[in-house]
């Protein structure tokens, strides 16, 4: 049995000890403890009591119509609050669903805690056929940062506690917590089963001075600077560091999707306008938060210069090295890194060469005019394109700084991803490292949920239909959520040709806006700019939850949206090699 110094745990263990409790109520307990202020999830055996349990405690339940979008919103909470979100999963099929979200999370660094029921442990590890039967535990292990069963009801407080430590120390993920049915049924004096507050969940983690030297002797060097901002720099909750870095120093920066705001997308010093260039010419990059994978083409020529040297800030040392050699490594939180530096940097000695100013801010200023112009040509198509729904709502979010923005789909993500600025850190919340669809509703109840702010979801229309049926879930909890439908009926495109009677493997077809209507919330079809804008207006004024249908060109948009060259190529239908 655990013992516990703190007061309030000392008031929790100093009830009679003839007083008896349970599994559900112990493990309730041990999350209050810990300062669980809310638990999405989709109850039945055998943990519906536990979710009854909670509400009743003070705890707000949001019930899903999914486990999967259940546990997306969990690791937005995790995100959006720098506290593990959790997400309760019935046994089976159920901690399944959930799993996706939960490697998901584990994937983008986001803290989240996936508590599931499971079933017999005696008939599941002898294979006799139990009511959802899997071995959740071992199946769990691999996809996660970590995977632990509480196998007596008095170790429930000290599995929360190490549960969300884990979740949220050091790189944050997903951490799966197994509960069996029986430990929740357990009975067993209050007394004996001592409950844990964890102290100093996520503690800070300071760089050597030796390695904040190395990194600005680096910088004071470069000829062509640049600071990549990532979505682990958004997370670290270090604004005010982070803006004084960069303004102090004058360092170019660029950031990726989800630190978009973490310093205005308006702000002089940003060149994501001229990314193509600041990649190509960088002879020394500093990466806070933002992993060279996938997203940052590994670092490697032709998209890179082949002789860049990097300055990596990250709270993972396992992730240096990986893709490029990192010449200074700056492990630790970015709060505390960037502190560090601000610290040791002697005024005035970091500064960014004219001819790099100008060479960026040339091409700044001719790519901004070049997407001007094609917006201009965007603006009153009709058909309208992506570009003429999304000026529309950038017009109308201009005006609501502070809603937050989930973005989904290919076309949808890339041309959003490009037309809506961010004024404010981690208001943007989108597929991330994996590219997932299915994130769209649940990241957004979330949003809602946990900031009681505005949320506008813009989806494309296959994205939408991964979460749709959560649509009842934002109108049953009247949350003000608006979804964007950017309507082009099919994944990608809506206009490929079917080689038989059956649709093409990329069809779609629906009127979303029915579905709002359907579960009591405000459903609109738009096929204008001026519609859109209007129900944009509308539904934020009001707050109640809406839908605008957005009528797009089915031809609009390309195969895949930007990572079109990631199909693989082979050979065509006639045999031909593909170009
Ligand atoms: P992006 O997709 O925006 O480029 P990534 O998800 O690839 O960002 O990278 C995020 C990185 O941030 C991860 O390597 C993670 O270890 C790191 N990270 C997470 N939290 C912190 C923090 N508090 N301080 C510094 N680095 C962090
Ligand atoms: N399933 C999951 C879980 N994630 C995925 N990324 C995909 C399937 C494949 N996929 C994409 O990568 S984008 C996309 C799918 C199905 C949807 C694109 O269509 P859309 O967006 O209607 O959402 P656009 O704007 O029409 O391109």
């Amino acid at each position: 049995m655990t013992t516990v110094s703190t007061p309030e745990t000392a008031r929790v263990s100093a009830r009679a000890p003839q007083e008896l409790t349970d599994g559900c109520h112990l493990l309730v307990e041990a999350l209050r403890h810990n300062d669980v202020r809310t638990m999405y999830g989709v109850v039945g055996i055998p943990i519906t009591d536990v979710a009854r349990i909670a509400q009743a405690s003070g705890i707000r339940y949001i019930g899903f119509r999914h486990e999967s979008d259940a546990g997306h919103a969990a690791a937005a909470a995790g995100f959006l609050t720098g506290r593990p979100g959790i997400c309760l999963t019935v046994s089976g099929p159920g901690f399944l669903n959930g799993l996706v979200a939960l490697a998901n999370a584990t994937t983008n660094c986001f803290p989240v805690v996936q508590i599931s029921g499971s079933s017999d442990r005696r008939i599941v590890d002898l294979q006799r056929g139990d009511y959802e039967e899997i071995d959740q535990l071992a199946v769990a292990r691999p996809l996660v940062k970590a995977a632990y069963r509480v196998d007596r009801v008095e170790d429930i407080g000290r599995a929360v506690a190490r549960a969300i430590r884990t979740a949220v120390s050091g790189r944050p993920g997903g951490v799966y917590l197994d509960v069996p049915a029986a430990v929740l049924g357990e009975v067993v004096d209050a007394g004996a089963a001592s409950l844990q507050r964890i102290v100093d969940p996520a503690p800070r983690q300071l760089p050597a001075p030796e390695a904040v030297d190395r990194a600005l002797d680096l910088l004071v060097g470069a000829k062509r600077p640049l600071v990549i901002l990532g979505k682990g720099a958004a997370y670290a909750r270090a604004d005010e560091q982070i803006r004084e870095f960069i303004e102090t120093t004058g360092l170019p920066f660029l950031p990726m999707s989800m630190a978009k705001g973490l310093l205005p997308d308006d702000h002089p010093q940003s060149v994501a306008a001229a990314r193509s260039l600041a990649l190509r010419e960088a002879d020394v990059v500093m990466l806070v938060g933002a992993r060279l994978n996938w997203l940052l083409g590994h670092g490697e020529p032709p998209q890179w210069n082949p002789d860049a040297q990097f300055i990596q800030v990250d709270i993972d040392p396992t992730e240096l090295d990986g893709n490029r050699p990192v010449t200074a490594p700056l492990v630790g939180d970015a709060g505390s890194v960037i502190r560090a530096l601000t610290e040791r940097m002697e005024p005035g000695r970091i500064a960014v060469r004219r001819a790099w100013r100008e060479e960026l801010a040339a091409r700044c200023a001719q790519n901004t005019e070049r997407m001007a112009r094609r917006l201009e040509a965007a603006a009153t198509a009709q058909p309208m394109g992506f570009l003429t729904a999304l000026q529309a709502i950038r017009e109308v979010l201009h005006d609501h700084p502070h809603a937050y923005v989930v973005n989904e789909g290919a076309n949808a993500l890339d041309f959003a991803r490009n037309v809506l600025d961010m004024r404010v850190p981690r208001h943007r919340l989108d597929c991330g490292t994996w590219g997932i669809m299915g994130i769209g509703l649940g990241y957004a109840i979330a949003a809602a949920v946990e900031t009681g702010e505005p949320v506008v979801a813009v989806e494309g229309d296959s994205a939408f239909g991964f979460s749709g049926m959560e649509l009842e879930t934002i109108c049953r909890y009247h949350l003000p959520v608006v979804t964007i439908v950017l309507n082009n009926g099919g994944v990608y495109r809506g206009d490929d040709a079917s080689a038989t009677s059956d649709p093409a493997p990329t069809a779609l077809k629906a009127r979303y806006d029915l579905m709002a209507t359907a579960f009591g919330g405000q459903g609109c079809r738009a096929t204008t700019p001026d519609q859109v804008a209007a129900a944009l207006r509308d539904a934020l004024a009001s707050g109640v939850p809406a839908l605008i249908d957005c009528a797009i060109d089915p031809c609009d948009g390309t195969e895949s949206g930007h990572l079109t060259n990631l199909n693989p190529k082979g050979v065509t239908n006639a045999g031909q090699r593909t170009a």
